[in-house]
């Protein structure tokens, strides 16, 4: 029987705006977490003398980490080489680069001959011998059009034409693989992918048309012993005969893992049997709050209960709370800031409710025709909040309309305003590359 170890999803390096500098380190709290998470998984692959550590891949955000980050997890898996463990490190789709020049992160440990290590960056039989007798592992990395498709062979197809042709090369390339198994040795399949049965997070919709989802029947094969999976986040298992497991992440990547348990498997396999054990690791918390100030009598007073009402010491908080605009001037930001003092960081993000169910004014019904220049007197006179600037807004709609070509607009503003709404696209697709 072989003793296993299966972790997966480390994305060290991520999540840093979460953290902030520790000055006796000089290293990102959050970066700190992520390593402490991964070193009490290799301290217990080695308590536990595991025949074998498996890593289901996404070992960074993204291909090309810093050194920092790419050392702090070279001196992790190091200590499993130092130890004589066998390691197979798979290749997600974090740790490739865009275009398919291969596991680019992970291939430096075959590059440097690291003993014991094997990189999974294409798919592949390996056997390896451990102290408990010898075990095969076929690595499944994470799968692109390109890994299997020419462009011509794409060309006109719909996308799940490409996805069922996708399915079909990897059908026959696993097949092949699956033939070359010694059916007396214990098999484990290692994949990165999108299994169609499982539950995702925001993974399912942000990988559309950058990977494809795979049938949970072509990897459940009786060939295999166990089926050790990465890629989703979330711990779960698939199916029991053959076993096969998501892990999950090591360390909650953002909120979507708020509530999520994380931790890795230790896993007993033998020919035609295999059991895990979940094992939780103690890692940061993360807190949600959310309030709805817009009835509150005193927004303030009612914030700093939904605060104090929440635990959030050592914890990454948010604070998602909504207020009408004339409430703005009753919210004291250092207040928070000292209420969330506890907190390991967090952000405060209000949200200002529209003024909702404007009644339509019947001076602008469909039935009178007003000239655009007494539509917006009619406009402007029901909208106190405008008081201010209607004079100027009557004036600039009366040279619009006159054609006058020197309309003064507040152009400063208009360029913040595109600046602000580029940053905030930039920022949205930026979170979702780093969700994939
Ligand atoms: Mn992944």
């Amino acid at each position: 029987m072989i003793t296993l170890l299966h972790l997966s999803d480390i994305h060290m390096g991520s999540g840093f705006a979460h953290g902030h500098l520790n000055p006796e380190t000089g290293l990102n709290t959050r970066l700190e977490d992520f390593i402490a998470a991964l070193t009490r998984c290799i301290d217990r692959a080695l308590a536990e003398s595991v025949d074998l550590v498996l890593f289901g891949g996404d070992a960074f955000p993204d291909a090309t980490p810093p050194p920092l980050v790419q050392q702090a997890l070279a001196s992790q898996f190091c200590r499993l080489s130092a130890a004589g463990i066998p390691t197979v490190l798979l290749v997600g789709n974090h740790d490739q680069h865009a275009q398919g020049m291969g596991g680019a992160s992970l291939s430096i440990y075959r590059t440097l001959g690291v003993p014991g290590v094997v990189v999974g960056d294409r798919l592949e039989s390996h056997r390896l011998d451990t102290a408990n007798g010898p075990v095969q592992i076929v690595t499944l990395p994470w799968l692109t059009k390109s890994t299997l498709l020419t462009r011509p062979e794409t060309e006109g197809l719909s996308m799940a034409q490409v996805n069922e042709l996708l399915l079909d090369r990897l059908r026959v390339a696993l097949e092949g693989e699956i033939r070359r198994l010694d059916p007396k040795i214990p098999a484990i399949l290692l994949a990165h992918a999108m299994v169609d049965t499982a539950t995702y997070g925001a993974e399912r919709f942000l990988s559309a048309g950058r990977g494809f989802t795979v049938p949970m029947a072509m990897l459940a094969r009786p060939c295999f012993d166990y089926v050790a999976l990465g890629h989703v986040h979330r711990h779960q298992v698939l199916c029991e005969q053959p076993l096969m497991i998501y892990p999950g992440s090591i360390e909650r990547v953002d909120f979507s893992e708020e509530s999520e348990e994380k931790g890795y498997l230790l896993v007993q396999v033998s020919k035609d049997n295999a059991q895990a054990e979940f094992c939780p690791l103690p890692v940061r918390p993360f807190k949600t709050i959310q309030a709805d100030l817009t009835q509150a009598e005193n927004p303030q007073a009612c914030l700093e209960n939904a605060i104090a009402k929440a635990e959030i010491t050592d914890a990454v908080v948010r604070c998602l709370y909504t207020l009408r605009a004339d409430q703005v001037d009753q919210i004291d930001q250092s207040a928070l800031e000292t209420a969330l003092a506890a907190a390991h960081s967090y952000t405060l993000q209000p949200e200002l409710k529209a003024q909702t169910s404007r009644s339509r004014l019947p001076e602008l019904g469909t039935d009178s025709a007003l000239d655009p220049l007494a539509a917006l007197g009619a406009y402007l006179a029901n909208r106190n909040d405008l008081e201010d600037i209607a004079e100027g807004m009557v004036a600039a709609a009366a040279a619009l309309m006159a054609d006058e070509t020197d309309v003064e607009l507040p152009l400063d503003e208009t360029d913040l305003a595109l600046d602000d709404l580029d940053s905030l696209a930039l920022e949205e697709t930026a979170q979702q590359l780093r969700l994939l």
